[in-house]
């Protein structure tokens, strides 16, 4: 990220899948309401989900998973007139440091993930901390499909389906105390398994460390995601357990999380420590503020080849202005980047 100046080159045309994996956008198109819909999945796209995702690979999902997929509300978020990007090249076009700094090396090198058993710690300002089974932590929740735009700092983007749940659930069951202002994320560090933390050029201080402004981790819009394309997630995308904050950055959803800590003072996230100058705390999508390397202006949406660049204009809180914005009333956002 640091080193690297996206190009349309940064995606080969032999990385672009052929138009038989795009789901069916007119069952999307379909189901979409103003813009941001929510709604609970009509019947007829239940009958449908099958279709929708025939082309994605099937993972070993454990049981747990499986049982929540029965209760889960499908498309409780989805994004109008925008494909759904392919499964494809949202799992072998990625950013996670831990296998590699290359888009192809996560889906190469993280079948060596071990994801079960795995547990998460929560603590910190908390009123109940504690250390859970992850089937444990995630008991208590519904999963919601989100579809989402997805827009890395880099100038590229897609549409994921994820599934996962608010983080303002898991808030009500922790109980923050009066004291926490800030939440804290932090990704497993385990050099064996992962080889981009046994190498000597890392630029990255691990584990790999984001947070949000409590009010931030309390927008309806913010969700930790176990799954993605109706399945669980592959290792690749930061199973089994990563943050999602659409109207963020890209680097602000940290995978693969061990721990989750409320906490008083703003914590020192992994891009902000390597380069406060380019990557700051907040992170918001923004088209009017410019990384200091390349324009923000605009983006190319995956996949995205040579001959199809697949350029759009970058939005706003990456058009969830709608839901997020009042968060930073008064926030002099060029500052605040
Ligand atoms: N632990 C960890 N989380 C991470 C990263 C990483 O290198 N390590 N990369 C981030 C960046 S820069 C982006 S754009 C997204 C990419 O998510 P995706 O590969 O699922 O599209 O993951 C983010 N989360
Ligand atoms: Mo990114």
């Amino acid at each position: 990220m640091l080193i690297k100046i996206p190009s349309t080159s940064d995606c080969k045309e032999s990385d672009v899948t052929p138009e038989s994996i795009y789901l069916s956008r007119r069952a999307l198109l379909g189901s979409s309401l103003a813009g941001l819909a929510v709604s609970a999945m009509p019947g007829w796209a239940q009958a449908d989900e099958a279709s929708r995702y025939a082309d994605v690979e099937a993972g070993a999902a454990p049981a747990w998973f499986k049982d929540k997929l029965s209760s889960t509300k499908w498309q409780a978020v989805t994004v109008k007139d925008e494909a759904i990007t392919p499964f494809k090249d949202a799992t072998h076009y990625n950013n996670f440091y831990e296998f590699g700094t290359d888009k192809g090396d996560p889906a190469q090198n993280a079948g060596s993930l071990k994801t079960e058993p795995w547990s998460v710690v929560i603590d910190g300002e908390v009123a109940k901390p504690g250390r859970y089974a992850l089937e444990d932590f995630i008991k208590p929740y519904q999963l919601e499909e989100r579809i989402y735009r997805l827009r890395c700092v880099e100038a590229w983007s897609m549409v994921i389906p994820w599934l996962g749940f608010p983080i303002s659930e898991l808030l009500k069951q922790v109980e923050p105390t009066a004291n926490a202002k800030y939440i804290r994320f932090e990704t497993l560090q385990d050099p064996k398994t992962m080889p981009g933390q046994r190498s000597g050029f890392a630029l990255i201080d691990w584990p790999y460390v984001e947070g949000l402004r409590l009010d931030e981790a309390m927008n309806p819009l913010a969700i930790l995601a176990v799954g993605m394309y109706g399945r669980e997630l592959p290792n690749q995308n930061g199973a089994p357990l990563r943050l999602v904050v659409p109207w963020k950055y890209g680097f602000k959803s940290v995978k693969s999380i061990v721990r989750i800590s409320l906490t008083s003072e703003q914590p020192k996230t992994t891009w902000q420590s390597i380069a406060a100058s380019e990557y700051g705390f907040y992170a918001n999508v923004n088209p009017t503020v410019d990384h200091p390397r390349w324009t923000q202006a605009h983006e190319r949406r995956l996949p995205s080849g040579l001959f199809s660049p697949n350029i759009r204009q970058t939005e706003m809180f990456n058009g969830y202005g709608e839901q997020v914005a009042s968060l930073y009333t008064g926030l002099d956002l060029r500052k605040n980047y």
